[in-house]
């Protein structure tokens, strides 16, 4: 599989994601992430986040980002453009 999603590329979002580096991200950092991603309009991002936050403490964890981008490869792919 040639799109399979890469989790080295996933590090890498993440941790252009986790602005002030603690190695989580964030409400505030991801609906920056979803700002700079030009996805502003119609993208609740208070949702989003709680859809990812799979054990709901209120952050996104690289392996809660990972689960999201295995099950969503083409936004992987889109994310990894904009940081390279
Ligand atoms: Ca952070
Ligand atoms: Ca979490």
């Amino acid at each position: 599989m040639a799109d399979a999603p890469n989790k080295a590329d996933c590090e890498r979002v993440f941790k252009h994601i986790d602005k002030n580096g603690d190695g989580k991200v964030s409400l505030e950092e991801f609906s920056d992430a979803v700002k700079e991603a030009g996805a502003t309009s119609n993208v609740d991002v208070a949702a989003k986040m709680k859809e990812i936050d799979k054990d709901g403490d209120g952050f996104i964890s690289l392996d809660e980002l990972w689960e999201f981008f295995s099950a969503h490869p083409q936004i992987l792919k889109e994310a990894v453009s904009k940081v390279a």
